[in-house]
């Protein structure tokens, strides 16, 4: 293999059990998001604006969707034989084999492959955040301080620090303190569990990790106040861009709604930093003679007779006749039924919301969530749509 300066490895193998039943049969990253997008874009579209040619993505939970959805790399520019797109599953040894236990230890079973690359840094970064972030910025900031190990740092807000890795941090950016997931956070700037490591010191530390019988073999947990009870130089490289970690449900609503906000916080639009995904090659979008529609995304292959208001429609979305649709998320090929009202919901993929139902309520702030139903089918048909 040709000697690579940094490669990155996406940990894409979570359970996402905070999404509860949106990702019962789906991979985290492979949630829809956007309208037209799976969560993973974002961080794949970072590397190819990034220069980021290599990528390794560690899969393990419910992985059928996303490597069907992932193929062979193309439009993320990573089809290549130099590099390119490695899907990296659980597999046997010589001397055994084990399902991924914590993220380190998803790192530390390819350590192999990132030998083959022989990289002076390596990239991890998640396949469940929305943003735009160019990983070059971070690796001359990692350059320039000289650190072993740079931190991807964002200020959240107090209420949601317990969700995070919390740093504290004191001259040039140099961590002092970090605690994973504090029930009381002493700080709120929060580690984006995005870090760029010197591969030779991470190498010696996954190593080392994995002779520690207590450890649970995690990035945030075992392996970061290993580095740092032990000397290790850690920078915090701080990020004010957008930052968002789907992994609620919660979290996945206000990220989506974040989209259609009167200043969207985050540019779909911008032609600079464009998100790539798969196309998924429906009919142009259907707006019946009754439909009415503001404030939203509406994506190809949608057929729309209801009314919709600051929601976000995945490809393929039926809205009937007489249905109202409000500040919604309706993932690809829903039904919606007849006369059918929608307040603050989440619907997942190919499920049917039957005529004259309601879900949510107006004037209320939980966010519902309806499973996803049939995975393949197809979207409205024609001869379903009145009065054309
Ligand atoms: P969490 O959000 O809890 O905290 P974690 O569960 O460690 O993140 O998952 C990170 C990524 O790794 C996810 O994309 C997940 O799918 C994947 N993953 C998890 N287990 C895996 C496994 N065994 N094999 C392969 N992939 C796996 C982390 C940090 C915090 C930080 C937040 C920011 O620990 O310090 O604040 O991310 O979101
Ligand atoms: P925004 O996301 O703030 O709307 P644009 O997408 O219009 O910004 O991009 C402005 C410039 O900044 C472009 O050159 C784009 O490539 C770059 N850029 C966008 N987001 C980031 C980011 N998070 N980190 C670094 N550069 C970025």
């Amino acid at each position: 293999m040709a000697r690579k300066e940094m490669i990155a490895m996406l940990l894409a193998g979570g359970e996402g059990k905070r999404l509860g039943v949106l990702t019962t049969d789906l991979a985290k990253p492979a949630v829809h998001f956007g309208g037209k997008y799976r969560i993973i874009d974002f961080a794949l579209s970072n590397c190819a604006h990034s220069g980021i040619d290599t990528v390794g993505v560690l899969t393990q939970y419910q992985p059928l969707v996303l490597n069907r959805y992932l193929g062979i790399g193309s439009p993320w520019g990573l089809d290549r034989q130099d590099g390119g797109m490695s899907i990296l599953p659980p597999h046997m040894k010589p001397k055994g084999g084990a399902w991924y236990e914590g993220t380190a230890n998803a790192i530390y079973q390819n350590m192999d492959f990132i030998d083959s690359y022989d990289p002076e840094y390596v990239l991890i970064i998640s396949g469940d955040h929305i943003y735009k972030m160019d990983y070059g910025q971070m690796l001359a900031a990692h350059k320039r301080t000289e650190a072993d190990v740079t931190v991807a740092g964002i200020e959240v807000p107090w209420k949601e620090a317990s969700r995070f890795g919390i740093m504290r941090t004191g001259e040039e950016g140099r961590i002092t303190d970090f605690e994973e997931k504090p029930k009381l956070p002493s700080n709120n700037l929060a580690s984006m569990g995005i870090y760029i490591f010197a591969w030779p010191v991470l190498r010696q530390f996954l190593i080392r990790d994995e002779g520690n019988r207590v450890s649970s073999h995690d990035f945030g947990k075992d392996v970061i106040p290993a580095m740092l009870n032990g000397g290790v130089k850690l920078c915090a490289y701080a990020f004010h861009g957008y930052w968002k970690d789907v992994g609620t449900i919660d979290s996945l609503w206000e990220a989506n709604m974040d989209l259609i906000a009167e200043r969207p916080p985050l540019d779909l639009f911008s032609r600079d930093w464009r998100i790539y995904s798969v196309n998924p090659n429906r009919p142009p979008q259907l707006i019946a003679p009754q439909a009415k529609i503001s404030s939203s995304l509406v994506t190809e292959g949608c057929v729309i007779e209801g009314e919709v208001s600051r929601s976000v429609l995945s490809s393929g979305v039926h809205i009937g006749l007489d249905s109202i649709v409000v500040e919604s998320v309706v993932m690809p090929n829903a039904k919606i039924g007849r006369g059918a009202r929608l307040y603050r919901a989440i619907i997942g993929e190919g499920a049917a919301v039957g005529d004259g139902e309601q879900i949510g309520r107006e004037g209320d702030e939980t966010i519902t969530v309806v499973a996803s139903g049939e995975r393949n089918n197809w979207g409205p048909e024609l001869k379903e749509v009145k009065n054309l």
